[in-house]
């Protein structure tokens, strides 16, 4: 039997593929391993059922067998760990590209998360125009090492490993903001993420999804 993934059964980035599952989608299209997918209404993420899979009822939640996971980042290791393709075979390689599977969800995403959960959210309050400043900059601090680091190289390791996929989901949510416009280096790094074969398959497979359900309603 398949292993199973969760996702929005409507999902708010109207197929952009932003939400925390595609980096799953993606990770498995990289290691070649097949996979269902359980959609989830709103209603169904707060139930008690979904709730024993993730405590937060929250997507995106992993079954394979016995072994039931949520966290994008620890499901996207374990299938780092368990199939070839994500992780480098020395033990050093594989260490760093684990260190920037938590740089990407650690140390990059939570500045770029509230700024985004502020656009989303909390452009009525009295005291977003003053604290969007402090957001970006941020972001612009996170970025600005982040492209310091990458330099001219395809990759912030030697390789494409599971840390690359991580970063390019967590950068994507940036698209089409002058914060990464002001990093060429970063775009093209998102891009060359966004141009693999593996990624290809998983953004056809969840805008499937969104294009579905848009036909249904
Ligand atoms: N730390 C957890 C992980 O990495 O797995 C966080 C999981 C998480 O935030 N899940 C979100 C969720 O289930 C979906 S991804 N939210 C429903 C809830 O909490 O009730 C976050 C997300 C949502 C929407 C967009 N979007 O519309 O662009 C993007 C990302």
């Amino acid at each position: 039997m398949c292993a199973i993934l969760t996702a929005f059964a409507t999902s708010p980035d109207r197929g952009r593929a932003l939400a925390r599952d595609f980096r799953v989608r993606w990770a498995l299209e990289e290691a070649g391993q097949p996979y269902d997918v359980r959609l989830l209404t709103f209603t169904e993420l707060k139930a008690p059922d979904h709730r024993n899979l993730n405590p937060f009822g929250q997507i995106p939640t992993w079954q394979d067998g016995d072994l039931h996971l949520f966290e994008s980042g620890a499901i996207v290791l374990h299938i780092g760990l368990r199939y070839p393709g994500l992780l480098p075979d020395d033990e050093a390689g594989r260490a760093r590209a684990i260190a920037w599977t938590f740089a990407a969800i650690d140390t990059v995403e939570p500045p770029i998360w509230d700024w985004d959960l502020a656009r989303m959210f909390e452009r009525d309050k009295p005291w977003h125009a003053e604290r969007q400043p402090m957001l970006e900059s941020r972001i612009r601090q996170r970025l600005s090492e982040l492209a310091t680091w990458l330099g001219g190289s395809d990759w912030l390791e030697r390789e494409f490993s599971v840390g690359d996929l991580m970063m390019v989901t967590v950068l994507r949510r940036l698209h089409g903001s002058e914060l990464l416009e002001e990093h060429p280096s970063l775009v093209a790094y998102v891009s060359r993420g966004e141009a693999r074969p593996a990624f290809g398959r998983a953004f056809a497979a969840q805008k499937a999804v969104f294009d579905r359900a848009t036909a249904s309603a």
